[in-house]
């Protein structure tokens, strides 16, 4: 156990008084939902790059933030330090988990103008389904543990004790180092279809984790291990890649792309860039993709405009994902030069109805063309769509209906027929 966990600890054990007073001990039977635990990184840091008053007014917009945007029937509480209580009645834990993940990310967006520059911070939260029974203290003390590991793993993150079906909590680095060794923890790939050529040009490297029971997990349901690279875990993408790397470095016209995260596009460890040299030491850069997900939340865009720079110096792709939702947006896009656009999902879904969709993939080909861009359209999971987006003039296509994520070796063998 390290200091950060038992520091969390000993502070859900304060928290549980306030616990007491958000959730009355007559109601405590018949309480029946989902409590969270929101936790602001990197407080110190904050005060430290910043000063008190700005700190201050930053937790206060997150706090209005959240408050705006939490679930009907939901009760939000500070809870000092950066902390805040979040009392989900009558929520399972799928919806708390929506609630939680879009809370996160509209709390981390808020933003205080300092002198220091713009102050930001990413949450971590830990969230508890609370059996109907469940004493108020415990079900506090094991939302603090939940924020505990997501802080562990660098924080920037929701932990669910669910999360892991097989040891009902998120798996310690132990686990991850075992999952690797086994192979249970391994990238699978989904082709990306060069829709005009029809042939595969790239692959999408997902990570899964395959149960006892043969079910694969995806990683938002265990643990995103590559959203913050701990340093001691630098090995990990190349590890993860090893055995990609072999049989894409055979075909040099294949690319390959791994998803990253804010944390590690701006995190500690992007200025060393470790894990890159690392990967370039099995791959050659033009053989390599970064996407940058949607949920990165960039608390440092400097950073990680840097660091999409000196990918790009190297020869490396970079790749916005889930573009048109959420923070993979046009602001994202107007200030970091990338290469690919991947359209989210939700596009492709829209084609055929009332022809909005249509037209905005028609103007998002032009801009993307006018800035040198290649458009990726996701999602794609039947022929008409398939027609459609080609038809656009779309470059690069992925989904179900051109291919399904699966080991490598179930690709390798059908990377030269035509899709
Ligand atoms: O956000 P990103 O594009 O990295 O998401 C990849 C995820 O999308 C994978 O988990 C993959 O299983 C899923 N996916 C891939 N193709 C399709 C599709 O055609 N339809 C849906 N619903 N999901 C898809
Ligand atoms: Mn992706």
């Amino acid at each position: 156990m390290n200091a950060a966990l038992l520091i969390s600890l000993a502070l859900a054990v304060a928290l549980g008084f306030l616990a007491a007073r958000l959730w009355p001990r007559r109601g405590v039977r018949r309480y029946d939902g989902c409590l969270a635990l929101i936790d602001v990184d990197d407080l110190r840091a904050l005060v430290e790059e910043h000063d008190y008053d700005v700190s201050m007014r930053l937790l206060q917009r997150i706090h209005d933030a959240l408050r705006r945007a939490m679930p009907p029937g939901a009760r939000l509480q500070k809870a000092g330090e950066g902390r805040f209580v979040l009392c989900m009645p009558k929520m399972t834990l799928a919806e708390a988990t929506e609630s939680v993940e879009a809370l996160r990310r509209i709390g981390g967006q808020a933003l205080i103008g300092g002198t220091a520059g713009t102050a930001m911070r990413t949450l971590s939260a830990g969230l508890i389904q609370v059996p109907a029974n469940e004493p108020h203290s415990r079900a506090i003390l094991r939302c603090g543990t939940e924020v505990a590991r997501a802080k562990a793993f660098g924080g920037d993150r929701l932990r669910s004790g669910q999360d892991w079906p097989s040891c009902g909590a998120t798996p310690t680095l132990a686990e991850i180092e075992a999952g690797l060794a086994t192979g249970a923890l391994r990238y699978h790939v989904q082709p990306i279809i060069d829709l005009a050529g029809g042939h595969v040009a790239g692959l999408e490297a997902l990570l899964r984790w395959t149960q006892p029971d043969g079910t694969l997990v995806e990683p938002g349901k265990f643990v995103d291990v590559l959203e913050r690279i701990p340093n001691h875990l630098v090995d990990l993408l190349p590890r993860l890649l090893e055995h990609l790397a072999d049989s894409l470095v055979a075909r040099p016209g294949l690319f390959v792309t791994i998803n990253i995260t804010g944390a590690v596009m701006d995190g500690p460890n992007s200025g060393s860039c470790l894990w890159l040299q690392e990967v370039l030491r099995r791959l050659p850069p033009d053989q390599l993709v970064v996407e940058i997900v949607e949920s990165a939340v960039i608390a440092r865009p400097a950073r990680a405009q840097d660091l999409v720079t000196r990918l790009r110096a190297q020869g490396v792709r970079v790749a916005l994902d889930d573009f048109g939702t959420g923070l993979s947006n046009l602001d994202r896009l107007r200030k970091m030069e990338v290469d690919i656009l991947k359209m989210d999902r939700g596009f492709v879904a829209g084609l055929g109805g009332d022809g909005r969709e249509e037209v905005i993939l028609r103007n998002l080909v032009r801009m993307t063309q006018e800035l040198g861009i290649s458009l990726c359209a996701e999602g794609i999971e039947d022929e008409t769509q398939r027609a459609t987006v080609a038809g656009l003039g779309i470059r690069y296509g992925q989904g179900f209906h051109l291919g399904r994520p699966a080991p490598v070796e179930e690709w390798i063998g059908r990377l030269d027929a035509p899709v």
